[in-house]
């Protein structure tokens, strides 16, 4: 099974993270930031993966060092439960609506750490999380992964739904990419590598 996990602690957050590609069953999310749990474990269902996240973090500041700092956290761990790559389809794309908002996310888990983000959202926080970090979290998480991220909101009005879709769409793509393909020999790449 391809898993890792990881704890980490700074002065501004102590975070532990278990991910599992191969197996979804164990979904467990805490981190302190009700709206991001809520986030990560759509993403962890509907990506199929497993993932245990418990983070204590600076939350009498605000929220950014804790979803930060769990999307670097993440982002390190899938780069190190993928390992040699071999037979992944490397590729992941969905749309995913919710309701009137409509996200979509595609990415590349090429070694090329990119993100390209346009959405905006006109409520600045949902509960105690701030709806700017949604970019802080993808840019953490695809620079740690070295995987090129592109994630987008076609249209919604809708805060809530606008980042649920965009978090969904993450999950199914990096759901698909990260699958092992048995009509892939070796590594998916004309290069024969993906560092
Ligand atoms: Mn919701």
């Amino acid at each position: 099974m391809r898993t890792a996990t990881k704890k980490r602690e700074t002065f501004e957050t102590k975070i532990e993270v278990a991910v599992n590609l191969d197996d979804p069953i164990q979904v467990s999310i805490d981190t302190g930031v009700g709206f991001f749990d809520h986030m990560l474990n759509a993403f962890a269902r509907h990506g199929r993966i497993g993932l245990t996240v418990k983070a204590e973090g600076d939350l009498h500041i605000d929220s950014h060092h804790t979803v930060e700092d769990v999307g670097i956290v993440l982002g390190q761990l899938v780069k190190e439960a993928l390992g040699d790559k071999k037979s992944i389809n490397r590729y992941g794309t969905a749309y995913v609506p919710m309701d009137e908002a409509l996200g979509f996310v595609s990415l590349d888990i090429s070694g090329r750490p990119f993100l390209v983000f346009d959405a905006e959202f006109s409520n600045e926080k949902l509960g105690n999380f701030d709806t700017e970090l949604v970019q802080e979290f993808l840019q953490a998480f695809a620079f740690q992964s070295a995987i090129t991220l592109h994630a987008k909101v076609l249209y919604g009005d809708n805060t809530h739904h606008k980042i649920e879709a965009i978090f969904k769409a993450l999950g199914r793509a990096l759901g698909e990419a990260v699958r092992i393909n048995p009509d892939i020999e070796g590594v998916n790449s004309t290069k024969g590598l993906i560092e």
